[in-house]
């Protein structure tokens, strides 16, 4: 009888999917969906081989301390903020995300978090239920900001933000965009998109759509001092990550209105959400979930257990960050 390798699976996944893994693993899983503390997870690396984690799970020194049979962490998940990646790549641990299976999915929703912000729907819903539809009205009805004909600004045009750009053509947008490096011209074309700085960006914009990666160096990227650049009928929507945007400023700036509305997916120290925002009827909220339909999760799935496999049986998976890995 041969031995199955052991991972560990740190949250809830489709049922079918887990059994196809238990058909080949030793598996220990985590259907109850806690998130592990610190310690719970350090605890679980010990002694598997794979782990299946998400942006919930810190993958650091701390976590690896003991993960000796450890030979790679995929996370289900694009973004990979929660990995600290010199520090798994000293430790031999192959990082593995799921890029490209999620890009459509989380650019229409991009999409569908600017469009609700910008025209007020989540607010219409609550001023109905609070039953305040009294009359249909010109003027005292809930009054947005148009999309179409309007300068739409993405800061961060990887691919979901490309995507983003391309849908905002579709509206016949004006996109301009910002990142670390300039797009090759075929790109640009392939969008629409015009290259500026970050200032003249926040300036121009009508609409302002945040996909960065989360680092060190975009660590509040948005804050009292960018918003003030901003249109005072301008929209900011965050799909990247909490702590790309300060949320104590922003809160500010949409009770001040100095800017008309935003529209959060992502929040820092989720699931916290910063109290101030709670009591305001200009920002859109929704609870991480621009990759989330069933399609989609389970694209991440099977991208990160074809990550998994292929580490384990000693072949190089097809989402590998840390390739230096792979060279030694
Ligand atoms: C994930 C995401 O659902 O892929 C990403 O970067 O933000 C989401 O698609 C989330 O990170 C859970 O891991």
């Amino acid at each position: 009888m041969t031995i199955k390798p052991r991972i560990l699976v740190a949250r809830a996944i489709f049922p079918d999917a887990l059994a196809k893994l238990e058909e080949s693993f030793e598996v220990q899983s985590n259907q109850a969906d806690q998130v592990f503390t610190a310690d719970e997870l350090r605890q679980h690396l010990e002694g598997v081989s794979g782990a299946l984690v998400t942006g919930s799970e810190r993958i650091d020194q701390n976590a690896l301390a003991n993960a000796k049979n450890l030979t790679i962490a995929a996370n289900i998940s694009v973004g990979y903020n929660n990995f600290d990646v010199p520090a798994m790549t000293s430790a031999g641990v192959m990082a593995t995300n799921t890029p490209d299976v999620l890009t459509d999915t989380t650019a229409d929703f991009g999409f569908a978090l600017m469009m609700a912000t910008a025209r007020r729907m989540t607010e219409s819903e609550h001023w109905i239920r609070n039953g305040h539809w009294d009359k249909w009205s010109i003027v005292h009805n809930p009054l947005g900001m148009d999309l179409h004909h309007t300068t739409l600004g993405i800061i961060g045009m990887g691919r979901i933000g490309q995507g983003i750009a391309k849908r905002g053509l579709g509206f016949g947008m004006n996109v301009i965009y910002h990142n670390r490096k300039r797009l090759s011209d075929a790109d640009e074309k392939a969008c629409g998109a015009n290259y500026v700085d970050k200032e003249t960006l926040l300036r121009e914009s009508d609409h302002v759509v945040l996909v960065v990666p989360y680092s060190a160096e975009s660590h509040h990227l948005i804050g009292a001092k960018e918003i003030a650049l901003m249109k005072p009928t301008a929209t900011l929507v965050n799909i990247a990550r909490g702590g790309i945007v300060d949320d104590a400023a922003l809160a500010e700036a949409l009770k001040a209105k100095r800017i008309f509305a935003a529209g959060l997916d992502v929040f820092e120290g989720e699931p916290k959400v910063h109290p101030e925002l709670l009591k305001l009827s200009n920002v859109v909220l929704a609870p991480h979930i621009a990759s989330a339909t069933e399609k989609t999760r389970r694209a991440m799935i099977n991208l990160a257990v074809r990550n998994l496999r292929a580490a384990l049986a000693g072949e190089r998976p097809p989402s590998l960050i840390n390739a230096e890995l792979w060279k030694k």
